[in-house]
């Protein structure tokens, strides 16, 4: 028995390997910090999830080219090798330069309407890929990107066999990872991957809700153009000044054949449950109008009170809540994004997993 008053059924898909990425901080405004995105993440939210009583179940280790169905393979050549393309260039050892953080970026402004060349310098090619200073690389952060990857299309693989609900312990997160390029922590976009392996297990219509206090920018572009996966995020509003700071806003409504699939819910800083929850229950609806036959959730909990990197001060409660809202929708593949106060963590992960599994529950019973 737990404070819930339940034993939480969801199975867990982790492995170690989520801990090889230390990206020993973040480059903030040509300041080195400390960083946020630290393997404690991993190891609180796993502790929270086994008190719980919840299964833990490893990966299926799966062929990289999976991911290309998501990702450009530039991406994931480049995040594949760039680390030991760096060290054998020199940089930690020689110009103590000990993770591979870009200083060039070939955006419009620089470019104009030349076009995009590689450059034949390591130090200028991360630019291509990296679109911020926050993102670094380091040694074992391949494995992990990779093992995130592997957790991320294990727990959809398990909610396409029937499972009504299985969680990715994802770390690195991924949701601001586009399809040829990476920031915001984040380097390959795990719900999307998840997104695109329940489609490829025959799932017609998926959705992915993303309730991170970030917009999912990754997940976003990769979907802005089709119908058959719809893209809905509450997120702190870009407009009030937050990351990322040019994409999530209202009026982005998809593309093409996929217009009317992406919805963006920007909220005010200091939101709070009720309205966060009133977001969250708005993108449920368009849900069930989209018809999706399972869905992603991409659960970032930075939206927590408590949390050092968003404003939007929703409890535990309030993540509960959603997670009933979300679980009373169907299949649900959860896949780990933000949330970075250790304390409260655990907590609110586990919060909102057995607020899915109630929802789920309520809703079987009908
Ligand atoms: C997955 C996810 O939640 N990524 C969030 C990335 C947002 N990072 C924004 C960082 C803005 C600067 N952080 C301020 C740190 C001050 N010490
Ligand atoms: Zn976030």
């Amino acid at each position: 028995m737990t404070m819930h008053g339940s034993r939480l059924g969801i199975p867990v898909v982790w492995h170690e390997d989520c801990l090889r990425h230390q990206p020993g901080g973040e480059v903030w405004l040509g300041v080195r910090e400390d960083g946020t995105e630290v393997p404690e993440r991993a190891r609180v939210i796993l502790a929270a999830l086994t008190a719980a009583g919840a299964p833990v179940v490893p990966p299926r280790p799966h062929d990289p080219a999976a991911l290309l169905a998501v990702h450009d393979p530039a991406l994931v050549g480049h995040l594949a090798t760039v680390w030991a393309d760096w060290e054998a260039g020199g940089y930690p050892a020689d110009y103590g330069r000990d993770r591979v953080v870009p200083y060039v970026f070939p955006t419009a402004a620089m470019l104009a309407s030349l076009p995009l060349r590689t450059p034949a310098a390591i130090h200028g090619r991360v630019g291509m890929f990296c679109y911020d200073t926050m993102t670094l690389v380091g040694p074992g952060s391949w494995e992990a990107i990779r093992a995130a990857a592997d957790c991320a299309r294990t727990a959809a693989e398990l909610v396409a066999s029937g499972q009504p609900a299985a969680y990715a312990l994802c770390r690195p997160p991924g949701h601001h990872a586009g399809r040829s390029g990476y920031g915001g922590s984040c380097y390959l976009n795990n719900a999307a991957i998840a997104a695109q392996a329940l489609r490829a297990a025959g799932i017609d219509r998926v959705a992915v809700l993303d309730i991170d206090a970030h917009h999912g920018n990754g997940t976003q572009s990769i979907f802005y153009g089709r119908p058959d996966v719809f893209y809905g995020s509450v997120h702190v509003d870009p407009g009030a000044g937050w990351f990322p700071h040019y994409l999530g806003f209202a009026g982005e409504r998809g593309d093409g054949q996929g217009l009317g699939a992406n919805q963006n819910i920007p909220l005010a800083p200091g939101s709070g449950d009720e309205r966060w929850l009133d977001a969250v229950g708005q993108l449920c609806a368009q849900v069930r109008t989209a018809g999706a036959d399972a869905v992603v959730l991409s659960l970032g909990v930075d939206a927590a009170a408590a949390d050092p990197e968003s404003p939007l001060e929703v409890t535990a409660d309030g993540y509960r809540a959603a997670g009933a809202l979300i679980g009373e929708l169907g299949p649900v593949a959860v896949i780990q994004e933000g949330g970075y106060d250790l304390t409260s963590l655990g907590d609110y992960v586990a919060a909102a997993l057995f607020g899915l599994q109630a929802g789920q529950a309520a809703a079987a019973a009908g």
